[in-house]
């Protein structure tokens, strides 16, 4: 007898700051919820009540930490989510919609730290060996277009205050890692006005919807 794969769907949102991860997270859970998929939202870091505590520590503007503490806090608080929250949520046949993953340290440690890929992907190796969303949604958008989207928001995060420079290393080492797994992303134009950036988000649901035709739907 075949096995039959009721596996839930797993994806992320990726992009630089002020891309509009946020804002479509809602949406992305609201279509997904309107087509009787059980969703669960989660972010990262964070996502899990440790996890929080050590998104609390790394955005803290007034802790200062070595670039391998805070890669190493993003795997910790990684590990937590994933094992408490996501996998337990896809063996329920549940999707699981994360604001940022794995390919978030890839671009902000790897890229913006100048950490590299290397030591990142041994972590990723360490901590999910080959686990890794089913599609990624990279929102694309010029790192100063994206700031100053922020620029109303009062206060900044530890991370927020880093300079455009460094911002530009994350926008390149996420395409970077698009040109690696093109299979994996899904580019969304985050430039466009909401409502062109939804129907682009909206394809790209309709087809992993249509890829996952296994997953338990409840009644609407
Ligand atoms: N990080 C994270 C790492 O360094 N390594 C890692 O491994 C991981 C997982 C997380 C920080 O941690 C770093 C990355 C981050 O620096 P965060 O608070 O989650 O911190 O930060 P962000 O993910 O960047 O979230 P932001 O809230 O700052 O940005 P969003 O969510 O991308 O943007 P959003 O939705 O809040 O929108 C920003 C503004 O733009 C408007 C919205 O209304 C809002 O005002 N907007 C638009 N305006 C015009 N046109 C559109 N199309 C718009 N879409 C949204």
């Amino acid at each position: 007898m075949t096995a039959v794969d009721t596996r839930g769907c797993f994806l992320s949102l990726e992009g630089v700051e002020g891309v509009g991860k946020t804002t479509n997270l809602k949406y992305i859970v609201e279509y997904l919820s309107e087509h009787g998929i059980t969703v669960v939202q989660t972010r990262e870091p964070g996502g899990t009540l440790s996890g929080e505590r050590i998104r609390d520590l790394l955005l803290d503007p007034t802790v200062d930490l070595l670039d391998d503490t805070e890669l190493l806090l993003m795997f910790a608080s990684r590990a937590e989510l994933v094992k408490k929250t996501i996998q337990p949520a896809l063996a329920r046949g549940d999707w699981v919609v994360s604001d940022r993953f794995t390919d978030a340290s890839f671009a902000y440690q790897g890229g913006g730290r100048q950490l590299g890929f290397q030591r990142v992907a041994a972590l990723e190796s360490w901590v999910l060996g080959t686990f890794k969303p089913d599609t990624t949604l990279f929102l694309d958008l010029p790192v100063q277009q994206g700031l100053d989207r922020l620029s109303e928001r009062p206060g900044k995060d530890r991370i927020e205050l880093e300079s455009t420079a460094f911002f530009d290393r994350v926008r390149v080492a996420y395409h970077q890692r698009i040109a690696e797994q093109p299979e994996r992303f899904r580019i969304i134009d985050a430039s466009l006005p909401l409502s062109d950036v939804q129907q682009s988000i909206k394809a790209v649901l309709d087809e992993v919807i249509r890829q996952h035709p296994l997953t338990t739907r409840h009644a609407n």
